[in-house]
This record gives C-alpha cells, sequence and structure tokens, in this order.
C-alpha cells in the first residue's frame, strides 16, 4: 500500500501529538486543539526536574510560560475545558495521533565545533520512532541545521520503527518562527514554511497547518530548503545587525554619530530600493540568533556540498557573528574609557549593569550578552551589581528589581537592555544615588538624553555616540 493510500485510510487529521511544551510547543498544541475538526490533542513533557511541573500546570489550563502571551491563556483554558487538550509524560500515546510535531530546542553544546547538541532532539525523536505507526506525519519544527530531517531524524525514525518514510509515514519540517511576547499571533499570522521529504509529506503537513492559519500563508518547499530558510533568515538578520555594528564602531573611531548615518542612509526609499538598517547594540543574545548561523555553515559540511568561494577567506555570516560577539566586549572598553577619564582603573571598580533580558521588557535572558560583559569585567577586577525589572533570577547572579540599591556606590552605570523603564532615569538623582562626582554612564542601547546626563556633570559614552564620547566634563 502507497503512503497516499496508508494516508486516505486514515483520514482527515483528527488527532495530534505535540512533543515538547515550549515556547514553540504549547502554543502550537493550544491551536490545533481549537481547530473544530481536531477531536484530541496530547502535549507531551517529559517528567523532568525542570519541566516536568508544566504537565499539571497545562492540564488545570494553566500557561507555564513567563512573560505576557496574548491570547494564549483563553485558548488554553477553552481546550482544556473541552477536553481537547491532555499533558502527559506517557509518550506511547503518540500511536493514537495521526500527526506528531516535534518542537524540542536544539542549543550548541560549543559553538566554536559548531557541534550542536542534538541529544534532546534525538531523544523525541527515538521516542517517537517507538510509537510510529503506518500513515502517521511526523514533522520537526525545531530549528535543525539543513539536511538534518532528511538525515540523522530519519534514520533515528525509520531505525526505531521499522518503517520507511516517504513510503509508511510521511516527514516534514514546518520550522517554528515565533517570538515571546507574540507566540500565537506569530503562529497565526507568519507564513509557514513547511518543507516535506516527499510531495505527499508536504500535502500532508498543509492539511495539519492550514487550519491554524489566519493571515499567514503555506510556503510548500523540500525538507532541506526549509532548513536553510529557517536558519538563513536569522543568519541575514545577524548580518544586518553586524553590519549597523560595524558602522557604530566605524563612527566612534571618526567621532561621527551613528544615528545621523542611519537616519541619512534610512532615508534612501522607493521601489526596488531596500536598505534595512537596523539598531546597533550592546550585543545580540536570544535562543535564535547566536545559533542559527553556526546551524547554516554547519549544513554544507552535513550535506556534503563543496562550495565554490574565494579562497582563505571566512564565511561573511561568521565574521558577522564575530563582530556582533565582540560587542559586550566593546561596551567593556567604552566602560573602561568612562572610568580612565574619571580617574579610575577598572579593578576595583564598582559597575551598575543594567539590564540582563536579551530584549527589552521581558523577562527572556537566553544567551545574554550582559553575560558576556559581566564575566569580562569581573576577570578585569571589578564588581558588577545587576538590575532587571523583569528577569527574577540567574544562576550565579543576584539580580536586584530595584534600581536605587545597584546604583548606590556606582563608579559606572552601564544600560545593557533597552527596558522602557530606563529612559525615566534622572541624571541628578541617579548621581546623588552613586555618591561619585563625575559617574560614568555608557549607553549600550540609546536609550537615554546623552545631554542630560552631561550637563549634569556625568561621563557619557555611547555605542556610535563618535560625536560625545569624548565630551568635555561639566564640574
Ligand atoms: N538586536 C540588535 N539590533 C537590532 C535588533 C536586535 O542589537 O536592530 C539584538 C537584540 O538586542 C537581541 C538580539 O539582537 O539581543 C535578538 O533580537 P531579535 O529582535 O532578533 O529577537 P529574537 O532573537 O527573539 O528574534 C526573533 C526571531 N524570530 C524567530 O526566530 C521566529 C527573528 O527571526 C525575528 O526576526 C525577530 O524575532 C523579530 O524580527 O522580531
Amino acid at each position: 500500500m502507497t503512503l497516499s493510500q496508508l494516508i486516505a485510510n486514515r483520514g482527515p487529521i483528527r488527532t495530534i501529538g505535540v512533543v515538547g511544551m515550549g515556547y514553540v510547543g504549547i502554543p502550537s498544541a493550544v491551536l490545533f486543539a481549537n481547530v473544530p475538526s481536531v477531536h484530541h490533542v496530547y502535549g507531551f513533557q517529559r517528567d523532568s526536574p525542570s519541566s516536568g511541573f508544566k504537565i499539571s500546570m497545562l492540564n488545570r489550563g494553566e500557561n507555564p510560560l513567563i512573560g505576557e502571551e496574548p491570547d494564549l491563556p483563553d485558548l488554553l483554558r477553552s481546550a482544556v475545558t473541552a477536553g481537547k487538550l491532555t499533558c502527559t509524560s506517557d509518550f506511547s500515546f503518540i500511536k493514537y495521533c495521526d500527526a506528531v510535531t516535534i518542537a524540542i530546542q536544539t542549543p550548541f553544546a560549543d559553538p566554536k565545533e559548531l557541534i550542536p547538541d542534538f541529544s534532546p532532539l534525538s531523544d523525541g525523536l527515538a521516542i517517537v520512532g517507538k510509537n510510529l505507526e503506518q500513515g502517521m506525519l511526523v514533522v520537526i519544527e525545531s530549528t535543525i541545521t539543513p539536511g538534518t530531517t532528511q538525515g540523522i531524524a530519519r534514520e533515528i525514525l525509520e531505525s526505531g520503527s521499522g518503517l520507511r518514510a516517504g513510503r509508511d509515514f510521511a516527514l516534514a519540517h514546518a520550522p517554528e518562527r515565533v517570538m515571546a511576547g507574540r507566540l500565537i499571533r506569530n503562529i497565526r499570522e507568519h507564513d509557514r514554511v513547511v518543507g516535506g521529504f516527499d510531495d505527499v509529506s508536504t500535502k500532508r503537513a498543509i492539511e495539519l497547518y492550514s487550519p491554524v492559519l489566519t493571515k499567514g500563508r503555506i510556503i510548500p518547499m523540500t525538507t532541506t530548503a526549509a532548513e536553510v530558510t529557517k536558519t538563513a533568515e536569522n543568519t541575514f538578520r545577524d548580518l544586518q545587525i553586524a553590519a549597523v555594528n560595524e558602522l557604530a564602531l566605524y563612527c566612534e573611531a571618526i567621532g561621527i554619530n551613528v544615528y545621523d548615518v542611519r537616519e541619512g542612509i534610512a532615508s534612501l526609499k522607493g521601489e526596488g530600493i531596500t536598505r534595512a538598517i537596523l539598531f546597533p547594540g550592546s550585543g545580540v543574545g536570544g535562543h535564535c540568533l547566536p545559533k542559527d548561523t553556526y546551524h547554516l555553515v554547519r549544513g554544507l559540511k552535513v550535506l556534503g556540498g563543496i562550495q565554490d568561494f574565494p579562497t582563505e577567506t571566512e564565511s561573511l555570516y561568521l565574521v558577522a557573528r564575530s563582530i556582533n560577539s565582540f560587542m559586550p566586549v566593546h561596551t567593556a572598553n567604552l566602560t573602561e574609557t568612562g572610568l580612565l577619564r574619571a580617574g579610575k582603573q577598572i579593578e576595583g571598580a564598582r559597575i551598575a549593569l543594567l539590564g540582563w533580558a536579551f530584549i527589552p521588557n521581558t523577562g527572556d535572558s537566553r544567551n545574554t550578552p550582559s553575560k558576556v560583559f559581566f564575566d569580562h569585567v569581573t576577570s578585569r577586577g571589578a564588581t558588577v551589581s545587576v538590575h532587571d525589572p523583569y528577569v527574577k533570577e540567574e544562576p550565579g547572579i543576584s539580580i536586584s528589581g530595584d534600581v536605587e540599591p545597584v546604583l548606590k556606590g556606582a563608579d559606572a552605570v552601564v544600560i545593557f537592555t533597552g527596558h522602557s523603564l530606563y529612559k525615566s532615569l534622572q541624571p541628578a538623582r541617579c548621581r546623588k544615588i552613586t555618591g561619585a562626582r563625575h559617574p560614568v554612564i555608557v549607553d549600550g542601547r540609546n536609550i537615554i538624553d546623552p545631554d542630560a546626563f552631561i550637563r549634569d556633570g556625568w561621563i557619557y559614552l555611547g555605542i556610535g555616540r563618535g560625536d560625545l564620547n569624548n565630551h568635555p566634563v561639566i564640574d
């Protein structure tokens, strides 16, 4: 019997399994469960010490994710109340599903070696393989190195089940494109790239995702093209950020204001003209950009492609990564310059670090560049106290939710995250709290008014602010 016949015998997708109750899995499961034609959704979650608590929370209709997620709580409650969503650590229920999606993180064990830590995903694939039945659809939503779906993922599923992709079960990659704070909207409104192992797999995956899309449309392609799309779309964003970060360093070196230049460049408009100039900053964090470039570059090795490329030339994408990874160090260099102008050494200096989250007004601190800065200046002998209005805890680092105790006695104040709260910092009041005659302020996100602080006697330095970084100190 062909795969098409096996799928036809199953009929429409009625029972769905989602493996991994995280930022991607939970909104996915909730949206699938709210599709009228879907009978039941199982949210699969290992009962691990760090995440097992989510199972009972979700079954009570409570959202375990931190931060505001519009629409998610209501959709979750209605799905659970209707009895259409069950979370469980019993993965044997996978065999009752018509389709299973896998949304498990693929972090890098060591980016230097370009080796991702596939163990969590491989474990998830192995469990799905063990419970795989003929005619089922398996979709990987995690961000993966190009070549993974048709490569090791397919091998794990086939060896675990004794079945063959494309013959006995459908296989696809439909990368997630969600951002904390707008999970439901992103899934509904972003276009959905769907890469099938073969046309039958693509068709079945389109049937799975179409009902949850509102504005978004399906973009069908092969699994490898889908894997490259996802990793490249984040690589391109990292590249754009690196381009403006290098421009900021250039403007500092020649004493001009990068924001004047940015405004000038952005003014070039018209059909066919694109200058997506982004914003320079103290670094690039998050669960996407710091790692997806390495996934993309590694894809060439996995797929064994021989790329025609200029000799002795490093990948542009890896150069972009090194520029963005340098920005927290540059922020530390600006801090040291400011301290020297205040007659202080970085060794023994007290630094107030404002902002631990990697994006403004959230508690998400994954791969935060603040940590790179913290480690760098601490290794140079500085004492750092950290404030963040949203991030409550970080292993090994104490974070205060109250800004005044962090400012107290500080020789330098460094703004690392563009939290709105920092826009209202009052120069005179903050300087009084520091107790320093000419405290240093380094603005990593262009969020404060430099003149107000300079007029009050602060030593100001800002990323890209070559026009101000040597300003006279006002007594
Ligand atoms: N950043 C800059 N300058 C910028 C933009 C961002 O320094 O102009 C820094 C941020 O401070 C942060 C990091 O880059 O530390 C990442 O910021 P982000 O806005 O890219 O946030 P992410 O990592 O959550 O990116 C997500 C990605 N979405 C998905 O993977 C589905 C990314 O593809 C999106 O482009 C991005 O959201 C978005 O556009 O909002």
